[in-house]
């Protein structure tokens, strides 16, 4: 890990900002020293660990693209997306509780909620102070989200919400959780839930074999009495969580080349000292085929990312873009680790090298935030006009 060597086999650096390249080096700094010598141990253990909190609020994790009036860091798509990068080199469910906390809580509270949601909840949430989770997969609605059961009615000076939500990253030790819900009308809302709310709990999903240092669980909502004022009022429908989910795949379509990178950089060190047959296996060709193809790939996994970061700076980015690069990016990375893996041979399956660990998490990766096939879906029904989901 001392010696990772980041790959930029286009010179991709020299298009950065001065910016970018510092923002970017807070991260890489902080992961190498706060992450990387304890997430094997965690993953291991199954336990999210909750001392990196402070660290991630540090290097700008919680809201970097949110305004500095609310505490976000207020830096462009690019810096979010090398932040997610080194986050992800590290781990995707560190990774994730970045996200989840940036695209999938603050976002929403920022761009839907009231000002006095945004002073209450934004600044904490920024500092980590408060951990958030985005309630919107169900039991019986994962890639059909507008199926969902999970609703709310109007009891006039309060919301009585019930339903469930599963596979939430964050839920058991989450402060608030933006949960989405359906009204009498059937229209969804998204509604802002608080610990300690009666009637509200957070059940822990155990027995992962993936994402094990991020704690996933339920959010279980029996007649839960929201305040009206925890309504978020500016936009409803699918498409108020769907534009939550555009940031954070946006986000993740960067993450996934950080897991590549450590898989690439380990594999490619691994190669060049492990020696049978009298040589370095760099020195054949097969390990060569595996090395070289894996720079292609995350060279065009790089290439992807920016010009969506660019387009996405100018507010141009669509929903389509970002399922391409979210799909092309996760598979290039989970593709990278099985390979990786192979070059370390035995020793890939240990936890003496981070492979296996990304590998088994980019399974989660490549499922999570629509999964493989419905982002081929969305790429089909942009290019064709034609909807394949139903
Ligand atoms: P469809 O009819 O296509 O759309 C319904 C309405 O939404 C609008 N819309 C969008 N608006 C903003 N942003 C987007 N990305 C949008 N996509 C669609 C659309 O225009 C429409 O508006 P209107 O006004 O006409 O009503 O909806 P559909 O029911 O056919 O579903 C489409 C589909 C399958 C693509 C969508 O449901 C989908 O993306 N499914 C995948 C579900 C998913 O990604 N779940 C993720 C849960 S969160 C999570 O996994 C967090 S993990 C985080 C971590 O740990 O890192
Ligand atoms: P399903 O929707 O049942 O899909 C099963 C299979 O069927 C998949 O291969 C899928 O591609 C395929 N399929 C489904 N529909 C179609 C179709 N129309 N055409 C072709 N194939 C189809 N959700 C949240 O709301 N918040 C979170 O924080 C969160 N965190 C997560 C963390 C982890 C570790 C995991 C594993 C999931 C998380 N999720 C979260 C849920 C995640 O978004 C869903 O798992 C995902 O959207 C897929 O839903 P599903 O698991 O119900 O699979």
């Amino acid at each position: 890990q001392d010696t990772f060597q980041a790959p930029d086999y286009y010179n991709i650096d020299d298009i950065l900002t001065e910016e970018h390249r510092m923002v970017r080096q807070a991260a890489r700094d902080w992961v190498k020293r706060d992450v990387s010598p304890i997430i094997e141990d965690a993953a291991q253990k199954a336990e999210f660990p909750k001392s990196i909190i402070s660290g991630l609020a540090g290097i700008g994790a919680f809201g970097p693209y949110i305004p500095e009036e609310y505490g976000g860091a207020g830096l462009d798509q690019i810096s979010y997306g090398l932040i997610m990068q080194e986050i992800e080199r590290g781990d995707s469910g560190v990774r994730s509780t970045a996200s989840v906390q940036s695209s999938l809580v603050m976002f929403p509270i920022y761009a839907y909620g009231t000002e006095e949601q945004r002073q209450k909840f934004l600044p904490k949430l920024a500092t980590g102070e408060f951990m958030g989770s985005f309630g919107l997969t169900e039991p019986d609605h994962g890639s059909n989200p507008s199926g969902m059961t999970t609703h709310f009615e109007d009891k006039g000076n309060h919301y009585l919400l019930n339903g469930a939500k599963m596979w939430i990253s964050n839920s058991p030790f989450c402060d608030v959780a933006v949960v989405w819900a359906k009204n009498e009308e059937g229209r969804i809302h998204g509604l802002i839930v608080e610990r300690g709310m009666e009637g509200f709990s957070t059940p822990e999903t155990h027995n992962k074999w993936s994402l094990r240092a991020s704690a996933t669980g339920e959010l279980i909502f029996q007649d839960v009495k929201v305040p009206k004022e925890n309504l978020l009022p500016g936009k409803s429908g699918l498409g108020a969580p769907l534009s939550c989910l555009d940031s954070a795949r946006y986000g993740i379509a960067w993450g996934a080349i950080g897991a590549a990178m450590d898989c690439y950089d380990t594999a490619l060190r691994y190669s060049k000292e492990r020696i049978q047959f009298g040589k370095p296996i760099a020195g054949f060709q097969l390990q060569q085929k595996k090395l070289a193809e894996m720079i292609t790939e995350i060279t065009k996994a790089q290439l992807l990312a920016l010009r969506l970061g660019q387009l996405k700076n100018e507010g141009k980015a669509t929903t389509a873009q970002i399922s391409m690069a979210k799909r092309n990016n996760v598979d290039m990375a989970i593709t990278i680790a099985r390979e990786a893996r192979q070059i370390l041979g035995g020793m890939g399956i240990t936890g003496e090298y981070s492979i296996m660990r990304h590998m088994m998490n980019l399974e989660s990766v490549i499922t999570y935030e629509g999964t493989h096939d419905i982002h081929l879906l969305i790429t089909g029904l942009d290019i064709t006009g034609i909807s394949a989901f139903k």
